[in-house]
């Protein structure tokens, strides 16, 4: 497979199209432009489970979307696109279709890890030929900031706010491409602000015969209470905190596909956004460092189990 190169998309008609309804500075759109540019020119269908994504780029009568595209309830990307795809295979089967067709979900993180992660886990222990990809803004953004099981310890959410009960949302977040991983399926953890990685692990997921997952960090300047201007700016510093490492895992077997130069303190990425605020008071100094030594738990595994440490 030839990796992408600049000169092959630049110009291109692109698949998702401009004038959607996301906020400004929003890593969805931003993240869909990406992965859409990847797809190139395969025929692909795509779903999209309720959320942001198909709340700001689906208002009747007009649409984003430059391909055929099913838009299907929260919990639901995962089995609807398993659907579409056993569908296919039984008309290539009586050679009513001939041409190759991929398959792409997208769902937000409360749609992947909370609501939809058993049609998610059954789908892809079937083995359907589809790639998911989770649009992770670390919350139930469209429905106004709630947590989810992906939301960072720490963050002030509507479901979990700062104040004199909480420090913030008290639990870890799940990690879930390891989860994927493990169900012996290709899963890789990706960024915006790196595009070419995440391009590059678009098309390698297309390519594989088999179910495919996707996680990508993608900045909410609304729900994160950051600087629109600014959200791949923000969301690269926690790639470089290393609390969002760039790895991929395929057949068990672990690559890291990014080591920063100098891995910058948890409480960068904290300082640019309003969610966190909190925690650069004095009274959090303690569950700032437990925050700040897990962290430097998960990067000191994925280190050694990737063979760099
Ligand atoms: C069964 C069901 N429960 C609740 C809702 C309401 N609802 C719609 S979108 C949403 C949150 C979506 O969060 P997420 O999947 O993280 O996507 P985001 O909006 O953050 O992109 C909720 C709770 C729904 N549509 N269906
Ligand atoms: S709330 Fe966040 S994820 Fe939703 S459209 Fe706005 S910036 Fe994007």
């Amino acid at each position: 497979m030839a990796p992408i190169r600049l000169k092959d998309i630049a110009g291109k008609t692109e698949k998702f199209a401009r004038g959607h309804r996301l906020c400004p500075g929003c890593g969805a759109a931003i993240t869909v432009r990406q992965v859409m540019l990847a797809v190139g020119d395969r025929p692909v269908v795509v779903a999209t489970a309720t959320g942001c994504m198909e709340i700001g780029t689906s208002l009747f009568p007009h649409t984003s979307w430059r391909v055929p595209w099913i838009h299907t309830n929260f919990p639901n990307a995962a089995s609807t696109i398993s659907g579409v795809e056993a569908m296919y295979r039984a008309k290539r089967k009586k050679g009513e279709v001939s041409k190759k067709i991929k398959f792409i979900a997208f769902g937000g993180d409360g749609g992947t890890y909370d609501i939809g992660f058993q049609a998610l886990s059954g789908a892809a222990e079937r083995g359907h030929d589809f790639v998911y990809i989770c649009l992770n803004n670390e919350g139930y953004m469209n429905t106004g900031g709630q947590r989810s099981s992906a939301t960072p310890m720490g963050a002030d959410t509507t479901t979990s706010p700062s104040g004199k009960v909480l420090p913030g949302k008290i639990q870890w977040r799940k990690d879930m491409v390891r989860v994927m991983a493990e169900h012996g399926i290709y899963a890789a953890q990706a960024c915006p602000s790196k595009w070419m990685d995440l391009m590059r692990k678009v098309e390698k997921a297309l390519e594989i015969d088999g179910p495919a997952y996707i996680d990508v960090l993608i900045p909410c300047p609304t729900g994160w209470k950051g600087d629109p201007s600014q959200s791949l700016v923000t969301v690269q510093k926690a790639v470089d905190a290393c609390y969002w490492p760039l790895y991929e895992i395929e057949g068990y077997k672990i690559k890291l596909n990014y080591k920063p130069k100098e891995k910058i303190p948890i409480t960068e990425w904290f300082r640019s956004q309003g969610r966190f605020q909190h925690l650069l008071k004095p009274e959090y100094k303690d569950l700032v460092a437990k925050i700040q030594a897990e962290v430097d738990r998960r990067w000191e595994r994925l280190l050694k189990d990737a063979g760099e440490a």
